[in-house]
């Protein structure tokens, strides 16, 4: 069995869906040969200098207690926790995949991603993805003093909160024809994504294929689920 999650946005302001990752950590998680995170663990993430935060401790021993307990636990970044490095992965006892990565199991195949770099129509976060992806700027925010690199991140925080109310949402949905030209380029595999907490399970033609698409929730402290691939069939699963 198989659980993907995305888009918890874990924060010490978040107590709540915190204990809900934790307990899951401790109880459903127990129960499956791999968990895939798409993205977005937390609510955002400045460096792995910034493991020694012992909130962020806490949550990096309780993924390392399951990685000892036999759990493979796989990670893709989010637009919030694109910064998370090896140092976390060693850490925490998590692969860092690549985005997209294809996973390819007897009895399925799937892509998964983020998603935010499907969201093409929103030229602006486009910009801004290039700018911070980038490895020169990433070194340079990172050579910058911990505290300072908090502060940036609030700002750019607020400053997304306030952006997103000037946007449609479909602008900040997948763009129609990069998913069509993704499922093309990926075998028409079942794609799993989060970013957009629009959860819903979408049927795509494609060159007359019919194409699954999955799009994983965002975690709430009273609504969050995780997809479970029983080796036959994909279903959602809810947490309290
Ligand atoms: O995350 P969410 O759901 O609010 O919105 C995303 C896009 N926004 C982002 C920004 C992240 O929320 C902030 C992440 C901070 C943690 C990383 C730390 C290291 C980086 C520090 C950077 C200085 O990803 C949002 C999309 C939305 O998804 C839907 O897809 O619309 O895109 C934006 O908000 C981008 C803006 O539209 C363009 C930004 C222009 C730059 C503004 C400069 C402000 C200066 C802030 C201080 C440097
Ligand atoms: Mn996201």
């Amino acid at each position: 069995m198989i659980h993907f999650i995305s888009d918890l946005h874990l924060s010490p302001q978040s107590p709540g869906v915190t204990a809900l990752f934790l307990n899951y950590l401790d109880g459903p998680a127990g129960q499956v040969d791999a968990l895939y995170i798409l993205g977005d663990l937390f609510d955002a993430w400045v460096g792995d200098d910034d493991l020694a935060d012992p909130y962020h401790d806490g949550i990096v021993a309780a993924l390392q207690r399951r990685h000892a307990g036999g759990l493979r636990t796989f990670l893709q970044h989010g637009n919030r926790d694109f910064l998370l490095g090896r140092n976390f992965a060693a850490a925490a006892g998590i692969v860092l995949l690549p985005d997209p990565h294809v996973l390819s199991l007897p009895e399925g195949q799937f892509v998964l991603s983020h998603g935010d770099a499907l969201c093409t129509d929103d030229a602006e976060y486009m910009a801004f993805r290039r700018q911070v992806r980038d490895p020169q700027w990433q070194a340079a925010f990172l050579a910058r003093p911990l505290s300072e690199r908090r502060a940036l991140a609030a700002q750019m925080r607020a400053a997304s909160e306030a952006n997103k109310r000037s946007k449609t949402a479909y602008q900040m949905d997948l763009n129609p024809q990069e998913t069509d030209d993704f499922l093309r380029a990926h075998g028409y595999a079942t794609f799993i994504h989060g970013h957009t907490h629009q959860p819903a399970t979408h049927a795509h033609m494609v060159d007359g294929i019919h194409v699954e698409r999955w799009v994983l929730a965002d975690w709430h402290e009273d609504r969050s689920e995780v997809l479970v691939w029983n080796d036959a069939t994909l279903s959602r699963l809810s947490l309290t």
